[in-house]
């Protein structure tokens, strides 16, 4: 069974939920599938304080859709979480135990409206270099989700960027507002690539079961090299005096992350990880009814004959 499932990786055939498969690349995925859907869903809160900011009806009606559209690719992921036999119950009881991981950038604050523009362009940017080598993953239901999540992802991104160009060409106070949002998100969104390679404890292991299909450095570095292009169209800076393009590598060259940042906020003591975290126990408990209610109604629609058939 074990040669038929390297055969398959090695093929280009994808693994799904009923094909055998190694119980530690089974927990891999769990792992990185669960901690993506919560990442999805806590996501939805920086953004979502500003619903009922947002300065027109017409960025209110785009950004309600971009959280709505968070929360349904949490269900897609939760429900490829699922395929490999832990329940999505679990998976949330994890998140609101505090013992399961969601991406370090949802827990920095949104302190001015161009932070959503900002989040658009470089959150929604790294997801999308991240996930578009997702869709190529060795698991089935996972690559499917990713497919999808993708498409709805890079309208994200663009949203975000046309945000910041109206901003950008505004007053004089809309300009300082959109630098400063760039100069806040910048390098914690490089910080959502997860850690250098050399200190990456899952990469060799996913990359040899091709769930992970390129590096953290890799993806980073496309990341900066789209952005460090991107940002001179909204004749704003990144907050990096060590960007510079380098001839020889054909890349830019950056400065260094706050590594200790990186892992203050990964451990759960980041600016806003306690008040993530609190909303989204309260959210549970809360909609504890609408729980309760959807099941009484699927048990009575299932009872009915009729509707049965
Ligand atoms: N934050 O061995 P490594 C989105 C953890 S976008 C927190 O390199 P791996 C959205 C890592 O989990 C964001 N933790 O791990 C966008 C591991 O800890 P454990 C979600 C991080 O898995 C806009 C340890 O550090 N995207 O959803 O090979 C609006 C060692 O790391 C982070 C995804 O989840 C981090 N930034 O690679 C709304 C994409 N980085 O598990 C929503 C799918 C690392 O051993 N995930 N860690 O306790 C992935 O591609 C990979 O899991 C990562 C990390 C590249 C993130």
């Amino acid at each position: 069974m074990e040669k038929q499932f390297e055969e398959k990786l090695e093929g280009e055939v994808r693994i799904e939920p009923r094909d055998w498969m190694p119980e530690a690349y089974r927990r891999t995925l769990v792992r990185q599938i669960s901690q993506h859907a919560h990442s999805e869903i806590v996501g939805m809160l920086p953004e979502g304080a500003w619903i009922t900011r947002a300065p027109t009806l017409k960025r209110k009606a785009i950004l309600l859709a971009k959280v709505q559209d968070e929360a349904g690719h949490g269900l897609y992921l939760y429900a490829a979480a699922e395929t490999l036999g832990v329940s999505r119950a679990t998976l949330v009881a994890d998140l609101l135990a505090g013992k399961a991981k969601y991406s370090s950038i949802f827990n920095y604050p949104t302190l001015s409206w161009a932070d959503i523009g900002a989040i658009g362009w470089l959150v929604d940017g790294a997801a999308i270099m991240n996930q578009v080598m997702l869709c190529r993953t060795s698991y089935g239901p996972y690559a499917r989700a990713m497919v999808r999540i993708c498409k709805e992802e890079s309208f994200h991104q663009r949203q975000g960027f046309e945000s910041l160009l109206v901003l950008s060409r505004g007053s004089a106070e809309q300009r300082t507002m959109c630098q400063d949002a760039i100069n806040r998100w910048w390098w914690p969104s490089l910080m959502m690539f997860g850690p250098r390679d050399s200190e990456s404890t899952h990469s060799d292991q996913s990359m040899k079961w091709k769930i992970k299909r390129m590096s953290n450095d890799e993806l980073r570095q496309r990341f900066v090299d789209m952005i460090a292009e991107q940002v001179k169209v909204l004749g704003m800076s990144l907050p990096d005096p060590d960007l510079r393009w380098n001839e020889e590598r054909g890349h830019y060259d950056f400065g260094e992350i706050d590594w200790d940042e990186f892992w203050k906020v990964v451990k759960g003591d980041g600016p806003c990880n306690r008040e993530r975290l609190e909303t989204r126990r309260e959210a549970h408990t809360e909609g504890a009814w609408v729980r309760e209610a959807a099941l009484a109604h699927a048990r009575k629609k299932a009872a009915r004959p009729a509707d049965a058939a």
